[in-house]
């Protein structure tokens, strides 16, 4: 790939290809290649980025369907971040609360970016309580809000006293970070300081565990559920897929906390340990032996005899009907080649389904994602912190000076079972896991594609909405990972089936062969101008 590597950066200006180099590795699962990653886009780049607000108020808070998330700033804000990434919600009862449907906002005029928007913000906030009588009120800062100096937080403040209920903001400005990623830092922060802990209920169930990066995303979550009932496992919360503020507020009550998406939330993780004691571990539910993986390390961690069998039960039947279908199509797919670039934890877990049909990733990358994400978390100290990382609160977190709360036994727990090798706290990243010489590419660029495209002619180019149509015009399907172009489950069991005959539906198959563009044989635009 290093003559890959030259080539796409030949047509970029000297300094602007020195930087794209950095994010550029040809894999070694060997050795440790730093990737340059969480840095600002070139400006003039066009790349798959999104902006801190979306990773904030879209992303972690978005599936949570008990608080009415309300948007300060221009309506384009909240419209543009209104249902479109297709987390779905199951309301206990209903006429239990659920405000997902709805799309809040102040509604920002010209009048209130000039002369301040704080009391449009009051009064949006007095309407939202009078209208719906949430328990919980969350305020997004978009751009415009920071660059006037509304606060936000006073008003938070002012409105919880008046109106007796929670209520509190995020400075999660579009600009404020690289990407969405430092709002997902914002969210996590911001979810620990004003709900995690606001209640102390009793415990039930024998084994406890919280789900940590898991959205319900074409009903993924849903799959998840039903696996860890029939196990007997007690989901208390998950950040937030199918979720609820109340269930965050009693959240620090589990055993375990198990990280899917490790980019957007393992600050939560890291902050419950700090202040209860709970230890976290990666998991994977993408792919049948992903999940089978996750669910022993489960059941491992709990070690009682009944569980085990009970989920070994499980996996054997899963598995075998999981196989059944694998076995049909893996045969037709095989060989095939995929490419994948995706937000910050997708490009790694899907290349599990690849492997288990025999497909091979070629090149994949993160949006947004950091070192630790691709290199593994050992390379955390070595991450260099700059203006951009200093700008997003790293919060001081105490232990808890409550007894009953803070968790001695798992805390022995944890040091028992490191002494066996079991691994907590740990996430390898995407790097060790991926074939020597295939690309790794981060924050990859629109003229990057199509390099990409150019010379690997894969078979299936995994990305977004915005980049589906162009790739498709060049002749290679695209599959959308992020809203799983209207389909999925695809985590777990039922999930790696469906997401198997979705390839076999995509790849086996002429079409794209077909795919001709008038622009491969002549100019788009021709034309003559006189003077
Ligand atoms: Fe985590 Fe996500 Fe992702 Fe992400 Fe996202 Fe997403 Fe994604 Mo789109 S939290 S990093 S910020 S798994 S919205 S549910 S699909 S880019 S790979
Ligand atoms: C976001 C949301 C997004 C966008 C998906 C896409 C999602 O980044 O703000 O580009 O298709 O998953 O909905 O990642």
């Amino acid at each position: 790939p290093t003559p890959i590597i030259d080539e796409i950066i030949s047509k970029y200006p000297s300094k602007v290809a020195k930087k794209r180099k950095k994010a550029m590795v040809a894999n070694d699962p060997e050795i440790d290649q730093p990737v340059q990653a969480n840095v600002r886009t070139i400006p003039g780049i066009i790349t798959q980025r999104g902006c801190t607000y979306a990773g904030c108020k879209g992303v972690v808070l978005g599936p949570t369907r008990d608080i009415i998330n309300l948007v300060h700033g221009p309506i384009g804000c909240s419209f543009y971040a209104w249902l479109t990434r297709r987390n779905q919600t199951k309301p206990e009862t209903e006429t239990a609360e659920n405000y997902m449907m709805y799309s809040f906002s102040t509604d920002m005029q010209d009048e209130n970016i000039v002369f301040g928007g704080e009391v449009k913000l009051k009064e949006a906030i007095r309407e939202a309580y009078k209208l719906f009588n949430p328990k919980a009120i969350g305020v997004f800062s978009t751009c415009p809000v920071g660059l006037i100096g509304d606060d936000v937080h006073a008003v938070s403040r002012d409105m919880k006293e008046e109106l007796g209920i929670n209520i509190f903001g995020f400075s999660c400005e579009g600009y404020r970070g690289v990407s969405q990623s430092a709002g997902h830092h914002i969210a996590n922060n911001g979810i620990f300081k004003h709900v995690v802990g606001n209640n102390d209920r009793p415990r039930e169930g024998k084994f406890q565990i919280n789900l940590l990066g898991e959205y319900n995303i074409g009903g993924d979550a849903f799959e998840l559920e039903r696996l860890f009932e029939e196990a007997g496992i007690t989901l208390v919360s998950t950040y937030s897929g199918n979720s609820t503020v109340e269930s965050f507020a009693y959240s620090h009550t589990v055993d375990l906390n198990v990280v899917m998406c490790h980019r957007s939330i393992n600050y939560i993780a890291e902050m419950m340990e700090e202040k209860y004691g709970i230890p976290w571990i990666k998991g994977n539910f993408i792919g049948g032996s992903s999940t089978a993986k996750t669910l022993r390390k489960v059941a491992e961690f709990f070690d009682d005899a009944e569980l085990i069998e009970k989920v070994e039960e499980i996996i054997a039947r899963e598995e075998a009907k999981v196989e059944a279908v694998k076995a049909a199509i893996k045969p037709k797919v095989e060989g095939k080649l995929a490419m994948m670039f995706v937000g910050g934890s997708r490009a790694h877990h899907y290349q599990d389904l690849f492997e288990e049909l025999g497909m091979l990733t070629v090149s994949a990358g993160y949006e947004f994602a950091h070192r630790d994400d691709y290199e593994g978390r050992h390379v955390i100290p070595d991450i260099k912190i700059d203006a951009d990382t200093r700008n997003i609160e790293e919060l001081t977190i105490t232990k808890t000076d409550n007894p009953e709360l803070w968790r001695d036994d798992l805390v022995a727990k944890k040091a028992e079972l490191e002494k066996k090798g079991y691994e907590f706290s740990h996430y390898a990243g995407m790097m060790p896991q991926m074939k020597k010489n295939s690309l790794v590419i981060d924050d990859v660029s629109h003229h990057e594609t199509e390099k990409l495209i150019e010379f690997y002619k894969p078979d299936l180019f995994c990305a977004g909405i915005k980049e589906k149509y162009v790739v498709q015009k060049s002749g290679v399907p695209l599959k959308q990972l992020h809203s799983y172009d209207y389909g999925g489950p695809y985590a777990g069991f039922e999930g790696a089936i469906n997401f198997y005959k979705e390839m076999e539906r995509m790849l086996v198959t002429n079409v794209w062969n077909l795919v001709d563009t008038p622009w491969k044989s002549e100019p788009e635009i021709v034309g003559s101008m006189t003077i």
